[in-house]
């Protein structure tokens, strides 16, 4: 790969599990070796990332002691020092270990429910040692197979009060994290509750503190969907709530995949840069993804440098986009201004509402009218996807 430099304004960002990640699937154990946090900090320094996010057990073992711990934590200061890295995420695993093999927030199991917030508490206090400012809940087994086993009303109730608790401890200890709720449809739950971007968009506004909250949206978990992520991003855009976002691909309707950024769905990827670059989304870009189960980890640095590589290519396709002559003006013509029938829409009025029932609109004049090129349209934002514009 040609000479490339990521740009630290992009915030690139990458977590242990990810760059780390061994190779297992659910049909065949781990293929490349386990390496160590401090390992992985030198990769990441090698290829020029930004920073590195991690779950408490990613980088401190469950059982681990608290002088182990301790030891943990200084080796991997120095590491990330000595890489220039940060830290801006930090996350709970709520969903390896056997006691959440029914979920944690969201248990039938008021004990298994403590647990699991009394986790997330000191996996808070581990972040902070870090500078993390972003706290990220990924639910991963807060979910069903059967809903005979669980009340999905209760499962609101119950993710409500945690964040709601978790939310006052963070002001206690004076933390200053953002939440980040993420949502996916499934795996490793037939079901999991809150299974799109959208369901927590809903939630937020009835949490104890709206203010701190807000989504962390994943590319492959609307593509298994079949949703249209894009639309997903704008809506947590255009509420303030878009706080983190989990970069990666994924075929539609296929399992869990977590392929490389932009390897899957080119055209999608271009169309998500161009909308966080339009509307200047400063978060961290963090790349949830791990590389295909062939590679070594000398392919393992060529996925990661992909990974910024195609970001940084699509945010130039898309001011290309924005500067191309020809589009702009395809774009002025299909957006039809109308400045005197606007100003009686913008505001609801009786004396509006009056004059726009009087308006001579007909349907058949105004569909003739309409011009819209959107074949001529696609195809530039496609030649200019493909490098010939
Ligand atoms: C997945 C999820 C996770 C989360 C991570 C941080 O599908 O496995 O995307 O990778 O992002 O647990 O919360
Ligand atoms: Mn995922
Ligand atoms: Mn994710």
């Amino acid at each position: 790969m040609a000479a490339f430099k990521p740009d630290p304004k992009y915030k690139f960002t990458f977590g242990l599990w990810t760059v780390g990640n061994p190779g297992g699937d659910p049909f065949g154990g781990p293929v490349r070796e386990k390496i160590s946090p401090v390992e992985i900090a030198n990769l990441l320094g090698e290829v020029g990332a930004y920073g590195v996010n991690f779950h408490d057990n990613d980088l401190v073992p469950i059982d681990a002691t608290a002088a182990e711990r301790d030891q943990i934590v200084r080796d991997f200061q120095k590491a990330l020092r000595n890489n220039g890295l940060k830290v801006p995420m930090a996350t709970t695993n709520l969903f390896s270990a056997p006691v959440f093999k029914d979920g944690a927030f969201t248990s039938n199991n008021a004990k298994v429910r403590a647990y699991a917030i009394q986790k997330t508490m000191r996996a808070m206090e581990l972040g902070a040692e870090f500078g993390a400012k972003i706290y990220v809940f990924w639910g991963g087994r807060e979910g069903v197979e059967s809903d005979a086993t669980k009340n999905p009303v209760d499962a609101i109730k119950r993710f409500r009060e945690a964040i709601d608790f978790l939310c006052e401890w963070n002001i206690q200890q004076k933390f200053g994290y953002k939440f980040a709720f993420e949502a996916k449809p499934n795996e490793p739950r037939g079901h999991i509750y809150f299974a799109v971007t959208g369901s927590y968009l809903s939630l937020i506004p009835t949490l104890k503190y709206p203010d701190m909250c807000g989504v962390n949206p994943e590319v492959a978990h609307e593509h298994m969907a079949g949703l249209n992520f894009v639309h997903q991003v704008a809506a947590a855009l255009e509420q303030k709530k878009l706080f983190h976002i989990d970069l990666n691909d994924q075929e539609f309707g296929r399992y869990d995949q977590d392929f490389r950024f932009g390897s899957a769905n080119l055209k999608h990827a271009f169309f998500l840069v161009k909308l966080l670059e339009d509307y200047g989304y400063n978060g961290p870009r963090h790349f949830d993804s791990h590389a295909y189960r062939q590679s070594d980890y000398e392919d393992v640095k060529e996925f990661a440098r992909g990974s910024m590589r195609t970001y940084q290519l699509l945010a130039e396709k898309a001011a290309r986009w924005n500067a191309d002559k020809e589009i702009q003006g395809l774009l002025k013509e299909i957006n039809v201004e109308d400045a005197a029938l606007e100003k009686l829409t913008k505001k609801f009025s009786a004396a509006n509402a009056k004059k726009l029932l009087a308006e001579p609109l007909n349907h058949d004049e105004l569909h003739k009218a309409n011009y819209l090129p959107y074949e001529k349209l696609d195809q530039l934002t496609m030649e200019i996807i493909m490098g010939v514009r």
